[in-house]
């Protein structure tokens, strides 16, 4: 059923909002079960409430997107980047109250919801100048009279499906580059951040882009399975779990449809024994706690070189302990809860079996509150010293986690980053050069941090990761330009010299 455009809230006021799916440029009602969207500090208070889309939305969806393709891939960069700098206003103008909602859905502090909106903006504007760089390359030919010209394309209707952790950003980053290289999207978030993905899709409405170039269905992974399957797609871009990932990855291998993911990381921070300690321990809690430990990019394992190890643990215990928990809408918190009490308890399930282990200590956290926080789905910051290898090190556990190693010597702390299926990305603390260079050369990760958090991504510049974290061409900046076009080596030539 076609309804009127969603209703915006005052910054502050607590409403519950109606989700729709925009289809192939219309607001709609979904046709599938109904989807209650609630705050993960309190449960019971309901953000939004609706319908999931159904197959009919989906199919409606993927229509749009491949009828509007022509008319919006044959629009000049110029016209399309006007939309996209219009898009960034939007979000701009909406922070306050979409980051603040973000906040109520999601989980993370006002501070991190705000600014991630406002870092959804920051994606647009820079791919809303991407017609303002070369378009193409120009290759000698060996032949007289010839050049060889390689022509980037759009490649069609892309599916984009995106995690719960970063709402807004994450769509931006695939949503952004999709639009600006003329591709039409179809895109299904995560059921548990509906809201965030609304107001994306109204930004993008509110700055004009034309009916069908970019629809968004709010599903379950059936329908993100049919969206990855379906004969109107022509790539696909994932960000979410490894498992799912690869179930992606799989589908569009047997399709033979191009694919990117982004999934799991179980990233390191090396804290050498030269490294600045204050420093260190300030990015270690940021890239551990901040999001309550949600980002692929979280710091979820640190090494630290015995000779600063006693000394490290325990400014790293007293700092995170002291973080304030609690409703992430206000002001003074520093850590909200997880996404859902499913999440919290089965990272409380992890850490207690950890805990059991030989060697391992509980430093900090590990229990579930039993004040005021216990009903939402709070974990305190928590930090197990490990004796050696043992699961916390291995899976990623998406939580306010941290395990700790020491190494006898710098050597061994770098090659112990190295000690994960995953490489997404690594954090050395050291001025020490050597270790640097080597760190530099060795460390087999997307990003590197020297000196500053495992998170943390600027738009234009590669991310992605390597071994098992990602598959397919890096995202943002440039690289985005890999995934999201397809090229075509043309051979130049006259049919026969100028004569007059
Ligand atoms: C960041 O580190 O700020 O899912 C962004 C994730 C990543 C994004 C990280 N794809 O957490």
């Amino acid at each position: 059923m076609t309804v009127s455009a969603p209703e915006q809230p005052a910054p502050g006021t607590r409403t519950v909002a109606a989700l729709r799916h925009l289809v192939a440029g219309t607001w709609t009602d979904g046709g599938g079960e109904e989807l209650v969207d609630t705050n993960p500090a309190r449960p019971a208070e309901v953000v939004a409430r609706g319908r999931l889309a159904g197959d009919a939305e989906l199919d409606a969806a993927v229509q749009g997107a491949v009828a509007a393709f022509p008319g919006w891939a044959a629009t000049p960069f110029p016209a399309r980047g006007e939309i996209l700098t219009r898009t960034a206003a939007v979000l701009d103008a909406n922070a306050p109250a979409w980051g603040e909602e973000l906040a109520r859905e999601e989980g993370k502090t006002l501070a991190e919801g705000v600014g991630e909106v406002r870092r959804a903006a920051e994606i647009f504007r820079f791919f809303a100048t991407e017609g303002l760089r070369p378009v193409g390359e120009i290759y000698a030919s060996p032949r007289p009279g010839e050049q060889i010209q390689l022509v980037h394309r759009p490649v069609g209707p892309v599916a984009v499906i995106t995690p719960f952790n970063f709402p807004i950003a994450i769509p931006a980053w695939k949503i952004a580059p999709a639009l600006a290289y003329g591709n039409t999207v179809v895109w299904k978030p995560a059921t548990s951040v509906p809201l965030l993905a609304m107001r994306l899709a109204e930004a993008l409405v509110e700055a004009g882009l034309p009916d069908g170039v970019a629809s968004l269905v709010i599903g379950e992974g059936a329908i993100g399975g049919r969206l990855v399957e379906h004969p109107g797609i022509s790539r696909v871009t994932f960000t979410g779990s490894t498992e799912v990932g690869r179930r992606v990855i799989e589908r569009c291998g047997a399709l033979a449809r191009p694919v990117q993911t982004e999934m799991g990381g179980k990233n390191a921070a090396a804290v050498l024994s030269d490294a600045d300690l204050e420093l260190a321990v300030d990015q270690v809690v940021a890239g551990a706690f901040r999001s309550t430990g949600q980002k692929c990019t979280a710091t979820s394992r640190v090494i630290v070189t015995e000779a600063v190890a006693d000394e490290f643990v325990a400014r790293l215990v007293a700092r995170a302990s002291a973080l304030t928990v609690g409703d992430p809408t206000d002001a003074s918190v520093q850590m909200g809860p997880l996404v859902s009490g499913a999440a919290r308890d089965g990272v409380l399930a992890a850490v207690a079996a950890a805990a059991g282990r030989t060697g391992a200590r509980l430093l900090a956290g590990g229990d579930a509150y039993t004040d005021d926080r216990a009903e939402g789905a709070f974990l305190p910051p928590t930090v197990v010293e490990l004796a050696g290898d043992d699961e916390l090190w291995r899976e990623e556990l998406f939580g306010p986690v941290l395990a700790v190693r020491r190494a006898a010597t710098d050597k061994e702390a770098l090659q112990l980053v190295n000690d994960s299926v995953f490489g997404l990305s690594a954090a050395v603390f050291t001025d020490n050069l050597q270790a640097v260079t080597t760190a530099m050369e060795t460390v087999d990760v997307g990003i590197l941090h020297i000196n500053s958090e495992t998170a943390g991504a600027d738009p234009h510049v590669p991310f992605g990761g390597s071994k098992e974290s990602g598959f397919g061409p890096k995202e943002q900046g440039r690289a985005a330009r890999e995934f999201f076009t397809t090229t075509t080596t043309v051979y130049l030539k006259a049919s026969r010299p100028l004569e007059r």
